[in-house]
């Protein structure tokens, strides 16, 4: 597809980043949420969907995103309005146990308690599947919700990578709810978008 066709979620706007759970907005937009490690990709995806450089303030200090950040998607075309939410990241190895555990919890804590439609699982597809990432994909699977797992920074890799990983995860059964995406050069975006459209 080209670029030109991707239909990119426009004018979206920043409503604000919430410390915890009990703050965040209470009424009955679709919520699409999006989380992963940290230095994942999640804020460069988000501004990637979104065809803007720097929405959700990526930034070179992984670590960054500590709060729960709201955004607002207006409606377009015959989908309605949305909001799309860039959680903190977890596993970030420089941050206290204290603070690690703390993001953690605010994470599951939104996982658990906010009603959201579909959860888009950031990997960095040069990294395996880590504990954290295999309880988020269990949880989705128990409790039924639907979740894409987004293999990011593919342009990253090598013809040969990509094949191995692209086996790897047909074996494990998960290529049905996964997507390669780079944010950089806009591969697995209007699929990405395709499914964020169907589930809300
Ligand atoms: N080459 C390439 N680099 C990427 C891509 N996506 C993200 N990056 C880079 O990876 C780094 C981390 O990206 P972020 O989007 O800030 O990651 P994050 O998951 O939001 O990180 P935290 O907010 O710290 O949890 C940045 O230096 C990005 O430029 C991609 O698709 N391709
Ligand atoms: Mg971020």
């Amino acid at each position: 597809m080209k670029r030109t066709d991707i239909p990119f979620l426009r004018n979206v706007e920043y409503v604000a980043s919430f410390p915890s759970v009990n703050d965040c907005p209470a009424d009955d937009l679709p919520v699409v949420a999006v989380t992963g490690r940290s230095n994942s990709g999640k804020s460069s995806l988000i501004s990637a969907l979104c065809d803007t450089r720097n929405l959700a303030r990526t930034s070179q200090n992984p670590g960054k995103t500590r709060s729960l950040n709201y955004f607002r998607v207006p409606a377009q075309q015959e989908r309605g309005e949305f909001y799309l939410v860039d959680l903190p990241g977890f596993g970030f190895a420089k941050l206290s146990q204290k603070e690690r555990q703390h993001l953690r919890k605010m994470v599951d804590d939104f996982l658990i308690r906010i009603n959201w439609n579909v959860l888009i699982l950031v990997l960095d597809a040069r990294r395996d599947i880590g504990s954290e990432e295999e309880g988020i994909i269990d949880f989705c699977a128990r409790s039924g919700q639907r979740l894409i797992l987004a293999r990011s920074k593919w342009d990253m890799l090598n013809q040969s990578q990509r094949a191995k990983h692209t086996k790897a995860w047909e074996k494990s059964g998960l290529a049905e709810i996964t997507i390669p995406v780079s944010s950089t050069k806009a591969v697995g975006l209007e699929e990405v978008l395709r499914r964020i459209r169907n589930s809300i």
